[in-house]
């Protein structure tokens, strides 16, 4: 009975590494996942992270079931590092904070409220966007649309057509935003674009939904990286962000995030809340308590969370290195004019290089350097010893 159900294709992105494993030449290079590395190109855990475990074994603390909306001491600080732990979106209890499995699973209870209780109404996503962003939303049935982005021609936004296209959405749309370092093409707004942004979205009263999945991580500041979200949280608007704590706190594995729904009463974020538990609960029950202790403990604890913000810099500091150093030795070696400074305007740990899909099979088939296919490499799948190959195959690609 099972013989009709057909193979699924690899996934664009998780597909690249197993791509990567597969061959064997010293020279490979993985710039496919989204994963901070070392300059060593190892994976990294913080060490504020250990201490926190450290903290909670000396604790003896226990696994027993969280609750649906997960470890309430997470939640208060989830919300506090957003929104800023004196914003009165806060003392005025109107956010709903429901602790998820990461940012995907956050944006999956968002999606499936979207669902039920704004039946037909579309969620506008960039063009492009993380590829899964169209999954969540495909599987929870909710429509969706693409609104312009990027702009091949300058590498830059294309403000205009951004504008133009959430103003003809239809009245009531939801729109996704990321809140900082946007994914695949680190390229965000600036920070007037952000209040004419917001201006639209209010003028055809859009619900924005953020998703903030880099927070800290493309400025260096947690508060300079949740600015656009609380631009929009101090005109008093109702908003949707889900979080996550997978690259800033490297907790990938640990399914760690939050979905956040800001209301106009403490009554009516009492209710979503409740409406959250309840689309949770058939689906998995009750988060994981481990990351959570750990975000609670190192946000909640001064010394770690300096700690911690120390450790964000350096690494976005790495990334920043390996960008310029990709820059100086692309303008070095490329003879044609092609100017290059677009690789030194994005932020985060992307740059969207322009390469189409078949530049991309060059760079991986003939210099097994592996990325997605729409043309983003990972720069912190980057070191500095690697920059020199890395721009020698980028211009043999584009010039192929
Ligand atoms: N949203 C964006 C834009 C991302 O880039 C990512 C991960 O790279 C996520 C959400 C969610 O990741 P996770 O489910 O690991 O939190
Ligand atoms: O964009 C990236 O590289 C990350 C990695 O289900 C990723 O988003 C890919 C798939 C997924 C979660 C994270």
């Amino acid at each position: 009975r099972f013989e009709a159900i057909t193979m699924a294709p690899p996934d664009p992105i998780l597909g690249v590494s197993e791509a990567f494993k597969a061959d064997n030449d010293e020279k490979k290079l993985n710039l496919g996942v989204g994963a901070y590395r070392t300059e060593e190109l190892q994976p990294y855990v913080l060490d504020v992270v250990k201490k926190a475990e450290n903290l909670m074994l000396e604790r003896g603390e226990n696994k027993e079931y969280l609750p649906i909306e997960g470890l309430a001491a997470f939640n208060k600080v989830t919300a506090e590092l957003l929104f800023g732990a004196d914003s009165p979106v806060i003392s005025e209890q109107r956010v709903a904070t429901v602790q998820g499995l990461s940012g995907t699973g956050s944006l999956r209870l968002a999606a499936v409220l979207i669902e039920r209780y704004f039946p037909g109404a579309k969620v506008l996503i960039s063009s492009p966007t993380w590829g899964n962003h169209k999954n969540i939303f495909n599987d929870a049935r909710v429509p969706w649309s693409e609104y312009r982005y990027y702009d091949p021609k300058t590498v830059g936004l294309d403000f205009e057509g951004m504008i133009e296209d959430i103003k003809a959405a239809p009245e009531g749309s939801f729109i996704l935003l990321h809140g900082c370092a946007h994914n695949p093409t680190g390229i965000d707004p600036t920070p007037e674009q952000w209040e004419k942004i917001a201006d639209v979205i209010q003028e055809k009263n859009h619900i924005p939904f953020f998703d903030v999945a880099y927070q800290g991580f493309a400025s260096g500041s947690l508060d300079q990286d949740a600015a656009s979200v609380r631009l929009f949280a101090a005109r008093g608007m109702e908003i949707f962000v889900a979080q996550s704590y997978s690259k800033n706190l490297g907790l990938y594995s640990e399914r760690i995030g939050a979905i956040n729904v800001v209301c106009s009463s403490t009554d009516t974020a009492a209710r979503v809340k409740s409406q959250l538990k309840r689309i949770a609960r058939p689906m998995y029950s009750n988060p994981p308590i481990h990351g959570a202790r750990i975000v609670a403990n190192v946000v909640g604890d001064p010394a770690l969370f300096d700690e911690w913000k120390a450790e964000m810099e350096m690494m976005a500091g790495r990334i920043k290195r390996v960008r310029q150093k990709l820059y100086d030795s692309l303008t070095s070696k490329d003879k044609s004019g092609k100017d290059w400074s677009f690789i030194l305007k994005q932020i985060g740990m992307f740059s969207f290089t322009g390469l189409n899909k078949n530049q991309s099979d060059n760079m991986t088939n003939k210099w097994h350097v592996y990325m997605t296919k729409d043309g983003r490499i990972s720069l912190a799948g980057l070191n500095l010893a690697k920059c020199e190959y890395l721009a020698d195959a980028i211009i043999d690609s584009y010039h192929n």
